[in-house]
């Protein structure tokens, strides 16, 4: 069986490891080849490296090497080398980098300069990880650059910033009026995306920002396209509980766009596509939607038990789905 999932930082990678772990767990699903097509939009270029967030949450989440507690990160990490940078004045000191993960910007930076692709360098670090034995391939969406910029009010000007510089120095406390997501106008799927979405035998939306997480991913040509194209069945699981997101800003970048925080207008971010949406108990009696299968469970990824059986009820709705 081939799976086939969008997916962006934290949330996206506690739910891909847990639906691993249930795959794993159960018999005639152990074989499984798990795709996960990552979002590139939070990617920057710092100290002269390039760094990739979310590409590096889901290798170090899946791969045993995350930072538990923050969702990003390295575990044991120390931070000599910023403070070196600090010590010259290096700017920014914001975005905490830690000196296990400067291994990965440094080698990642190096294998970029000597001319590998984004989709190279990711499948490099992913083999050092383990993922293939573990049956998962990691994708860029694209391997050219593409990063999401937030255009904010400055008095009575606007201006640009990065993503991260938002999400991080900002945490999202300064009104978005819109997100770009700058080079996404000369940007094409990375190799193997299209075919994976389009050979899938189930697609899962993992519970991502839909925003700057699957929002951005939505937006490289031919994803969305072959999302419709698709004969797999897609299952969503909503990002909000109650309408509130379990962690990050999504409610500050719904909001940018002008949809309101609940269950069943995140769907309607992708109903075009959209087979099946997995909503929180509480939820699941607002939620109305025209084409879509609707279910309710209990959403809180409280921990990696908990992440299997959200993992697991998606796919289950997926498999029924298909032979419905
Ligand atoms: N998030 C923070 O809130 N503060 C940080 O200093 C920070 C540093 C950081 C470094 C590497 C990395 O891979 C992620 C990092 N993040 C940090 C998380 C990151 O901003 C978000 O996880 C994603 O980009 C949003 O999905």
């Amino acid at each position: 069986m081939r799976i086939t999932a969008l997916a962006g930082g934290v949330g996206g990678a506690r739910f891909l490891r847990g639906l691993r772990s249930h795959l794993d767990a159960t018999p005639e699903l152990a074989d499984a080849e798990l795709t996960v097509i990552g979002n590139t939009g939070d990617d920057l270029s710092l100290f002269g490296l390039r760094v990739c967030p979310d590409l590096d949450t889901l290798v170090y989440t899946l791969g045993g090497g995350i930072h538990e507690e923050q969702g990003w990160g390295r575990a044991d990490e120390s931070h000599r080398v910023q403070g070196e940078l600090a010590a010259y004045g290096a700017v920014p000191q914001w975005f905490a980098l830690g000196d296990l993960d400067f291994g990965t910007h440094i080698v990642r930076s190096q294998w970029l300069g000597q001319g590998l692709s984004l989709s190279e360098v990711t499948a490099r670090l992913a083999e050092r990880w383990g993922l293939p034995e573990r049956r998962i391939t990691l994708l860029p969406m694209s391997d050219s650059p593409v990063e999401t910029h937030v255009v904010i009010e400055d008095g009575d000007a606007h201006r640009a910033v990065h993503f991260q510089e938002w999400w991080v120095r900002m945490q999202a406390k300064v009104p978005a009026q819109r997100f770009q997501a700058v080079g996404m106008d000369r940007a094409t799927a990375a190799p193997g995306v299209l075919d994976a979405i389009r050979q899938a035998d189930v697609v899962l939306l993992p519970p991502s920002n839909p925003v700057v997480s699957i929002g951005i991913i939505l937006g490289v040509p031919g994803v969305r396209d072959a999302l419709r194209g698709t004969t797999a069945p897609v299952v969503g699981v909503s990002p909000l509980i109650g309408g509130m997101p379990v962690r990050g800003h999504a409610d500050a970048c719904l909001a940018a766009i002008g949809v309101e925080c609940t269950a069943a207008a995140v769907a309607g971010l992708y109903e075009d596509f959209l087979d099946g949406w997995l909503v929180s108990q509480e939820d699941a009696a607002s939620v109305r939607l025209r084409r879509a299968q609707v279910r309710g469970r209990p959403l809180l990824m409280t921990d990696r038990a908990a992440a299997a059986e959200i993992a697991g009820a998606a796919l289950e709705l997926a498999l029924e789905l298909r032979t419905a």
